[in-house]
């Protein structure tokens, strides 16, 4: 009778990580009272800790990632030539097959590629439009003497809206800044899978291919930020409709098949702890590319990075568009996300690809924007238990050029973010419950005063204090 009942329960289809551990790395576990000491010495700013003093770390998924056993052995192959070091002929046909761009030139980072592109492209007075900004790629464009403009949707600036490509070209907006200014002044459109700042959200397939029509008919370059290509092609097989039967990686190709370039931070998506890349189709432009790198990186076969760092690149890359790693990376994400929904902590909806979003304008209602609710949220967060997290709001944005004013952006957000294949579902749940402390006790979570303010990219290295 009893086995009758459990047959015609439902059954839950669990699945799990496509990986086993083979090494471990010890966490240490810190007092309160340790905390209080590491949090005050560091200015209340979350990238000023020493990592011996995180117990669970989510401040970034940038170079924080496991390595598969394919990629260590790999690293052992290095071949640490000055010039034609065989690491970067992979790397080159990686790029080339998954991918499909025809040039590659190699970079230690990915700002050392927006670094390089923005040098050759920008010329002082040119506007760059995009899916939303990211710190260092804006940044670059800005020092060759261009300006940013948003023309993402409006619903990616709402963390509420469930929009399931947040991450869309707004063709309106878009259309409207090629008016204004003319496609002689727009050297190219910035387009990032997934968008980073609007909570890791997608494009679609679709909107990509009304851009690249809009820029065919004005001549205008589309350039791609694929540091996070392969989550943004996971929710297109998940939510796009007719791309259900398509693998990953036909759809990290078709996103770059309707570019011109990329710039590429492989410290995400590509499985490794430094590396990146410029690539490019034309002829001319990767010819510029390849003088301008030798300059401010390396030799053209290596741009910054060691032979061995090259090969991890290129097998990470062929790890990253295997759909059950995709699936595990993106359902852990989802995991946390889901967990933190449930008890109510206000998150960025949909759920990202590469972290949890937390919505601190809601969290503490009662804090001004510019006594920083995100920074203060995170640096509570790991007062109460050692995880790491970080601010992505109005530190991070930075001030207006032309006013000097804070920016106060739309999305004040604290950023949970999953480094891969690193931690298990039960750091997931210590993750969740701790939030959930810090949720409870919200209404007596302060403001924060910035007391030293670097000029540039200031949260990095930004110090506050409590107020009151
Ligand atoms: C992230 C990072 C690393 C980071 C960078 C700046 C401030 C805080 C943390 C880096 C990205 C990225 C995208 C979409 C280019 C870069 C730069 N992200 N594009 O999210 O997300 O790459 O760090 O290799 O120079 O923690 P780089």
């Amino acid at each position: 009778m009893e086995d009758d009942d459990r047959s015609k329960k439902p059954r839950v289809k669990s699945w799990a990580e496509p990986f086993k551990i083979k090494m471990v790395e010890p966490l240490k576990m810190t007092t309160r009272a340790e905390r209080e000491v590491a949090l005050r010495d560091a200015g209340y700013n979350t990238f000023l800790l020493r990592s011996e003093d995180v117990y669970i770390d989510l401040l970034t998924d940038s170079g924080t990632n496991a390595m598969s056993d394919r990629q260590w052995a790999g690293m052992m192959l290095g071949d640490e030539a000055y010039a034609g070091s065989r690491n970067f002929y992979h790397l080159e046909a990686a790029v080339q097959e998954i991918y499909g761009y025809r040039h590659l030139v190699p970079t230690h980072q990915g700002r050392g590629a927006e670094h390089i592109l923005s040098k050759i492209l920008i010329s002082p007075g040119d506007i760059v439009p995009g899916n939303m900004y990211f710190t260092t790629t804006r940044l670059h464009q800005e020092l060759a003497g261009g300006t940013f403009v948003d023309v993402i949707i409006d619903e990616a600036h709402d963390p509420k809206s469930e929009h399931p490509f947040k991450g869309n070209v707004d063709l309106v907006k878009l259309r409207r800044v090629i008016d204004e200014h003319g496609s002689q002044k727009i050297p190219y459109v910035c387009i990032a899978t997934t968008v980073n700042m609007a909570g890791g959200q997608p494009i679609s397939l679709a909107n990509l291919r009304e851009v690249r029509e809009l820029c065919d008919a004005h001549g205008i370059r589309i350039i791609h930020d694929p540091t996070r290509v392969a989550e943004n092609a996971y929710f297109i097989k998940e939510r796009e409709p007719g791309c259900e039967q398509m693998s990953i990686a036909e759809i990290v190709r078709a996103l770059c098949d309707l570019t011109d370039g990329c710039t590429m931070s492989a410290k995400k998506d590509a499985l490794v702890n430094i590396g990146g890349f410029l690539a490019l189709n034309d002829d001319d432009l990767f010819d510029k590319a390849r003088n301008l790198v030798v300059v401010y990186e390396g030799l053209h076969t290596y741009g910054g990075m060691a032979g061995r760092d090259m090969e991890a690149v290129a097998i990470g890359l062929h790890e990253s568009v295997e759909f059950e790693h995709i699936k595990a990376r993106v359902g852990q994400v989802a995991y946390l996300g889901h967990k933190l929904q449930d008890i109510g902590v206000p998150v960025v909806l949909p759920i990202g690809g590469h972290g949890v979003f937390l919505d601190a304008l809601a969290f503490l209602p009662h804090l001004d924007q510019d006594v920083y609710p995100a920074q203060a949220l995170a640096a509570e967060i790991y007062l109460e238990s050692g995880v790491r997290a970080m601010e992505r709001g109005n530190v991070s944005s930075g001030r207006d050029p032309a006013t000097g004013m804070n920016r106060r952006p739309k999305l004040e957000l604290v950023r949970l973010t999953l480094p891969r294949r690193v931690y298990t579902q039960a750091h997931m749940d210590v993750t969740a419950e701790s939030v959930a402390e810090v949720h409870d006790r919200r209404a007596s979570v302060k403001g924060l005063r910035m007391v030293y303010e670097p000029p540039q990219l200031r949260f990095f290295q930004a110090r506050f204090e409590p107020i009151g």
